[in-house]
């Protein structure tokens, strides 16, 4: 068995003015707790450090870019706290956040960071991004603006192993993880990317809107409380999905809540596994750890038998995946 002690750190409500340095305390405390339950990796949620600033429509540059990160994520002011924290407990981190780069270039993005190694593993860069560059005309419209602040991500769909986690065998060796944010898990084309490299774990930070009829192209008379049902019905269904068609366990975290009092996310954050079910999930929209022990070798049967890519796929017949 190769068996690995995964949590999802779900996080709530973070309102605009919020300071970084309260909303960095409430991070390392869920890191702390999810530790204390015996996490080897903790995932936190997409744009973690601060409110989901992508659903305001920013006049003042200055204001904007408080929103981002600057520099070296895990030694920059304003989130290495969490960095430290995590090289000192021993703990792997997976966290999302809203990176502007040296050439001004603007990612949302998260990390992989090995706590052995003291530094980061992986990068991933979100590639689907969903939304608008402009704002909806109606004044109560929520809006999610990240066509606008954002450049979609350059990096694909890096599978990578984590060394240390489990005892590496000559066999399957040491465990494939994949890295993808919120809007992503909709498109099969993410997990596929993934799954033909063999992934075991993918990890999905999220920010989904609870309600928010024109980014969803509802009617307009939709029941805000069935709406609310069907964003959190059809976030699970594609993590299942997704899960059982590559034969991976998948970690999802919610940054939920009503932010500001007004701007409902959905929470929902879930520890599946490769048959495509749930084995944990959170049972509040509040700062909540939810943990699982995922034994990796449960994915081998699905990538033998039903999902054999190498002997079961038909790639002669797919190439309009890629011609449009
Ligand atoms: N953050 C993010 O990607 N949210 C999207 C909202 C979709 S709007 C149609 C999501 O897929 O949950």
């Amino acid at each position: 068995a190769r068996i690995i002690r995964i949590a999802a750190a779900q996080v709530g409500a973070i309102h605009r003015k919020d300071t970084r340095r309260d909303t960095l305390s409430r991070l390392i405390r869920l890191l702390e707790d999810a530790v204390s339950k015996g996490a080897q990796v903790v995932l936190f949620p997409e744009c973690t450090f601060t409110t989901f600033f992508p659903r305001h429509l920013f006049t003042d540059e200055a204001e904007l870019d408080s929103f981002f990160e600057h520099g070296d994520i895990t030694t920059a002011d304003t989130t290495h706290g969490i960095f430290d924290k995590a090289k000192e407990l021993g703990v792997d981190m997976c966290i999302g956040f809203a990176e502007a780069t040296d050439d001004d270039e603007h990612y949302n993005a998260c990390v992989y960071y090995h706590a052995k190694m003291g530094s980061i593993l992986s990068k991933y860069r979100k590639i689907h991004l969903p939304g608008d560059v402009e704002p909806f005309p109606e004044p109560d419209a929520v809006n999610q603006l990240e066509k606008r602040y954002f450049k979609p991500g350059n990096l694909g769909f890096k599978a990578f192993r984590v060394p240390d986690l489990t005892d590496a065998t000559a066999d399957s060796g040491e465990p494939i993880f994949g890295m993808m944010i919120c809007n992503d898990r909709r498109w099969a084309e993410s997990w596929r990317c993934l799954g033909l490299q063999g992934v075991e774990v993918v990890l999905t930070g999220y920010n989904t809107p609870g309600w928010a009829p024109q980014m969803w192209g509802s009617s307009g008379d939709q029941d805000p409380k069935e709406a609310r049902e069907e964003a959190i019905f059809h976030h699970k269904l594609v993590m299942k999905a997704h899960s059982y068609t590559n034969a991976c366990f998948s970690v999802s975290a919610a940054r939920c809540g009503l932010d500001d009092g007004k701007y409902d996310l959905v929470g929902g954050s879930t520890i599946i596994g490769p048959n495509g079910k749930i084995i944990a999930e959170s049972k509040t929209e509040e700062d909540e750890i939810i943990i699982a022990d995922c034994d990796l070798d449960l994915c081998s049967p699905g990538k033998k038998r039903t999902f054999d890519f190498g002997r079961h796929r038909r790639v002669e017949h797919y190439s309009i995946l890629t011609s449009q």
